[in-house]
């Protein structure tokens, strides 16, 4: 079926076309299509049987440009392809922690999976104040595992380099490099500050020349070190959980990039969640202070857990062939020494990319709600200052910030758990 845009009414017809799917739906005369209406870049429907409503799917359809801003922004349709091939890898990885994907048709670009009908959008969760006793360990167990599994520490060459070919995602990380580490850096039409910004500030951050260094260095970075398969967009609204499980959905931005970015992404969107709490608690007439600290302790939780898994695999495997560099001479005390060294660099590397995350949430285009959301402009400029402040402070000391506490340390030097 040559490409064409499914309507919602189509949808119903289409998956019924499909054998596949004769395992999930047993009838497909009663069912129930939803679009949900927020993605930024795909049409996204919830597929439910009225008759059975634990038959469920999601089917997901990728349009030629990107959704949120129109077609003036033409976008490459082989982001299903990236969605689906990182889906099944990361799956075969992590197999609790990831939808299965029922159906692709490439010529449509259609992916149906696994409806997470019982698990929420951890974003607008935690928003309203809800906490997820399994989210960071969940969390770093994908991390641990996809980047080390997807890395030249486990992989041998050839297959690595195999697996960059078939993820190279040229459009989709030209989206990043200039959203996240180019536009909001500069004066350009994709920012919208928050109003209550004066001009002065924005001015004093675009002629900051250190905070610009420091950004320059986490693009290169972005763009050079193909050290692992990465999710690529790994932040709150790219996760769906319940107070048992945790999912790891839309990986459409994954490429072979820099392992420090997923972790980084992570911590920077807990980071603002935690600044958003000040104002979120308070308005549901709550003291804030336990479940920012929840927020903090997670933000900080995320790199000594991932930390810790991902050491554990790689010592594990340190053997398993020539990624492992060679025998060490003196033995385990110098395979540690290097493991070390490694993830000291991927540390600093996340902290860089954490600023970096923030400074887009605060001032350019895709924002996340935590802030942005906040409509008394005033009380929402506080908190951007402040996001902005932190970011700053990440991205142009990260290589001097020796620890995880260190770096949450300038996290409450600015803007302190009241
Ligand atoms: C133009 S796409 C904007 C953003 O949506 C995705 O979720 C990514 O974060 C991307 O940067
Ligand atoms: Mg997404």
């Amino acid at each position: 079926m040559p490409y064409h845009l499914l309507t919602e009414d189509k949808v119903v017809p289409f998956l019924a076309s499909r054998p596949e799917l004769g395992h999930i739906f047993t009838s497909f005369a009663n069912l129930e299509v939803k679009e949900i209406g927020d993605g930024n870049l795909n049409f996204v429907y919830f597929v439910t049987d009225r008759d059975e409503p634990s038959r469920t799917v999601v089917m997901k359809q990728a349009v030629p440009y990107v959704r949120v801003v129109g077609e003036s922004w033409p976008l490459t349709l082989e982001r299903t392809r990236i969605e689906v091939l990182a889906l099944r890898r990361q799956r075969e990885i992590c197999p609790r922690l990831v939808p299965e994907v029922y159906l692709y048709d490439p010529e449509m670009c259609v992916v149906v999976m696994q409806n997470l009908d019982r698990h929420k959008v951890v974003r607008g969760e935690i928003i309203r104040g809800v906490r997820f006793p399994r989210l960071v360990d969940d969390l770093t167990t994908f991390l641990a595992r996809t980047l080390f599994y997807t890395s030249d520490f486990y992989l041998d060459g050839a297959t690595k380099k195999q697996m960059v070919g078939e993820f190279l995602s040229p459009e989709l990380c030209r989206i990043t490099e200039d959203l996240v580490f180019t536009d909001p850096f500069e004066e350009n039409a994709t920012n919208s500050p928050n109003p209550a910004l004066t001009a002065a500030e924005l001015a004093a951050l675009r002629g900051d020349a250190p905070l610009k260094c420091a950004a320059a260095e986490m693009k290169h970075k972005f763009m050079t070190q193909a050290e692992a398969l990465i999710h690529g967009d790994f932040h709150l609204g790219s996760y769906m959980a319940n107070q048992e499980e945790t999912f790891i959905i839309d990986p459409e931005f994954a490429f072979v990039g820099p392992m420090g970015f997923d972790v980084g992404k992570t911590i920077g969107n807990l980071l603002l969640a935690y600044l958003s709490q000040d104002y979120h608690r308070r308005q549901a007439g709550q003291d804030p202070r336990p479940f920012q600290s929840w927020l903090l302790d997670s933000a900080a939780a995320v790199w000594t857990g991932f930390a810790r898994k991902f050491e554990a695999l790689w010592a594990e495997h340190m053997d398993r062939h020539d990624a492992a560099y060679w025998a060490f001479p003196d033995g385990e005390r110098a395979a540690a020494a290097w493991r070390a060294a490694f993830l000291d660099r991927v540390f600093h590397d996340a902290l860089g990319y954490a600023g970096c995350v923030m400074v887009r949430r605060t001032l350019g285009l895709a924002k996340v709600a935590d802030i942005a959301a906040i409509p008394e402009l005033e009380q929402r400029a506080a908190l951007d200052r402040k996001a902005l402040a932190i970011a700053r402070r990440l991205l142009v000391e990260r290589d001097r910030l020796a620890s995880i506490e260190d770096a949450m340390a300038v996290v409450t030097a600015v803007a302190p758990c009241r």
